[in-house]
């Protein structure tokens, strides 16, 4: 593996080779295969472009030999920050089957988060948009570029300028395939420290998770999966999302937003049957499902996920879009839970589901790390084929997150039925979920802390109508002049930070409120009633 992974045990490794878990196929060589069976089938919809099988598999070699033509070699770090466009998944493919990692950044991440992942992952290429949601990306990559000598190669998807290339094609040719227990590419955990941690996914375990999910929402060649979420998140890449629709001979429809303006419209034109979403989106589908004039009657699935939903709406879900609800945990780090349609009374309204794997290993422990008796909540630890055993290059933190045994500790609080499903009640972790993102209170605190008028601060989640979760950052100020709002999400703008992760609220405190153990406590912060914060619009 990849310096600075950590490979499952090799007694596990074998036993997931046996029990054919694991096939020892590369990602690359599962769109050959798929492209074999399934042809002429269309694979890929985006606006009016249509893209078979067929078409994908060879732009996928065509996109490979270009890459080996500006010399990017197996292994080397790639970071892909793109919309979803067609091209996406082409060049992804093309860079599995040279052997090259996509990084993937989500388009919402600016010069802050790209920086720290080219610098992490020592990465030599950048591939963006031209321009995205009015964000010139050509800009940032020639900043980047500059900065960062080993970053050796530019492109775009769109218009190329100064060093930032078009994306490069060439005669196929054949490359010798990557080992499939190798990383196939990383993705971005949640996180909870002050830089995001990165997560190794290999060709055999993500292969396995896609099917996996793909078989747990009984997907067939016939189903049409609407990818309205960001398909560099787990959730729409590989939960089943656009992998394992694509394992399975189905048609992947790529949508610019999650919204239901771009979304309904498209649910009827391609007459989609399975999309994928976190929960504030899920209630702006219902909300508007009430309304809109477009025909949903095709969905026949909707997956919602990613955060804690309050129970009358899970109930509201399914009548109000008029299909089945799936209630999905998922984590970048591995584990997935389903809801299956069949489950016993309450298993789709009142839990998180099932492991999609008989091979995932759930276990519930208290304080001290002794398992709990069953029902007992405690935090969620977990081990399995697709829950790899560390964060790239990241050896302190993987030793307190991983248990020794390579139980990954998920920070989530807990319990299991008697019918093993799992139960989400709560976050131990350090962290915010506002809408469908996740933002460490770390990593906004340590901006917050550069300010001249900030003597120390504390990042917590309100409860939000909508978004589920909001920032509050309560602040010390420093000196005579105490800091606006404004001036904090400003600095944060200015240090490249992606708008997301702006804090929604200020609260001026004399101090911040400590534990015994003097660390800032902050469930004294979530207990505190209205103090005078100051919002963001
Ligand atoms: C409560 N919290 C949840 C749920 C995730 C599918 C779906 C989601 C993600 C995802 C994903 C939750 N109820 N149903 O990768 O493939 C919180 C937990 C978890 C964290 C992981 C997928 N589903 N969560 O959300 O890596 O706190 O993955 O540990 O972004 O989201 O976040 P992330």
């Amino acid at each position: 593996m990849l310096d600075g992974c950590t490979p499952w045990p090799e007694d596990l490794a074998k036993r997931y080779r046996a029990l054919g878990v694991w096939r020892g196929e590369p990602i690359g060589e599962a769109l050959r295969k798929a492209a074999r069976r399934f042809g002429p089938h269309t694979a890929l919809v985006r606006g009016n472009r249509r893209i078979t099988y067929a078409e994908l598999d060879a732009w996928a070699d065509r996109l490979a030999a270009g890459f080996a033509g500006h010399g990017i070699a197996p292994r080397e770090r790639v970071v892909v920050q793109l919309p979803n466009v067609p091209e996406f998944a082409a060049l992804c493919f093309a860079l599995f089957r040279l052997g090259a990692i996509p990084v993937f950044a989500l388009p919402a991440h600016r010069h802050s988060e790209l920086r720290h992942l080219c610098e992490l992952t020592g990465a030599t290429v950048y591939i963006g948009p031209d321009t995205h949601r009015d964000f010139d990306h050509r800009a940032l990559a020639e900043k980047l570029h500059a900065e960062l000598p080993s970053l050796r190669s530019l492109f775009v998807v769109g218009e190329p300028s100064g060093n930032v290339k078009a994306l490069p094609e060439a005669e196929p040719a054949d490359f010798p395939a990557p080992d499939p227990s190798d990383v196939a590419f990383f993705l971005l955990s949640g996180g909870t420290t002050a830089l995001p941690k990165l997560i190794p996914r290999t060709h055999d375990d993500y292969l396995y998770q896609s099917r996996a999910a793909a078989s747990a929402c009984e997907l067939t060649r016939d189903d049409v999966y609407l990818a309205a979420l960001p398909i560099g998140f787990n959730f729409a890449w590989g939960s089943p999302g656009l992998l394992g629709t694509l394992l399975t001979g189905g048609t992947a429809v790529l949508a610019d937003d999650p919204t239901p303006e771009t979304c309904f419209p498209l649910v009827e034109k391609e007459n989609a049957t399975v999309t994928a979403l976190v929960p504030s989106l899920a209630q702006l589908w219902v909300e508007e499902a009430g309304w809109t004039g477009s025909n949903l009657g095709s969905l026949r699935l909707v997956q919602v996920g990613g955060a804690r939903m309050k129970p009358e709406f899970v109930r509201s879900i399914g009548p109000a879009l008029g299909c089945a609800l799936q209630q999905v945990f998922g984590m970048a780090e591995g584990l997935l839970t389903f809801t299956r349609e069949h489950g016993p009374a309450g298993h789709v309204l009142g839990t998180q589901g099932l492991p999609v794997s008989d091979e995932d290993e759930l276990r519930i422990v208290g304080e001290g790390g002794a398992e709990l008796s069953p029902g007992g909540i405690g935090e969620l630890i977990t081990r399995g084929p697709y829950t790899p055993r560390g964060y790239y290059r990241a050896d302190d933190h993987n030793a307190r997150v991983f248990t020794e045994d390579g139980f990954f500790r998920t920070g989530d609080l807990a319990r299991l039925t008697e019918h093993g499903e799992l139960v989400i009640e709560g976050r131990l972790k350090d962290m915010i979920i506002r809408g469908g993102d996740k933002i460490s209170a770390g990593e906004v605190e340590a901006h917050l802390t550069e300010h001249p008028a900030v003597a120390a601060a504390a990042v917590i989640g309100v409860p939000d109508e909508f978004l589920g979760e909001r920032t509050c950052a309560y602040v010390v100020a420093r000196g005579t002049r105490p800091p606006t709002l404004a001036q904090l999400r400003e600095l944060m703008h200015g240090r490249g930070v992606a708008d997301y992760k702006l804090p929604d609220r200020l609260a001026l405190v004399e101090a911040l409120p400590l534990t015994p153990l003097g660390k800032v406590d902050k469930k004294a912060l979530r207990a505190k009633e209205d103090i005078g914060e100051e919002r963001a619009e």
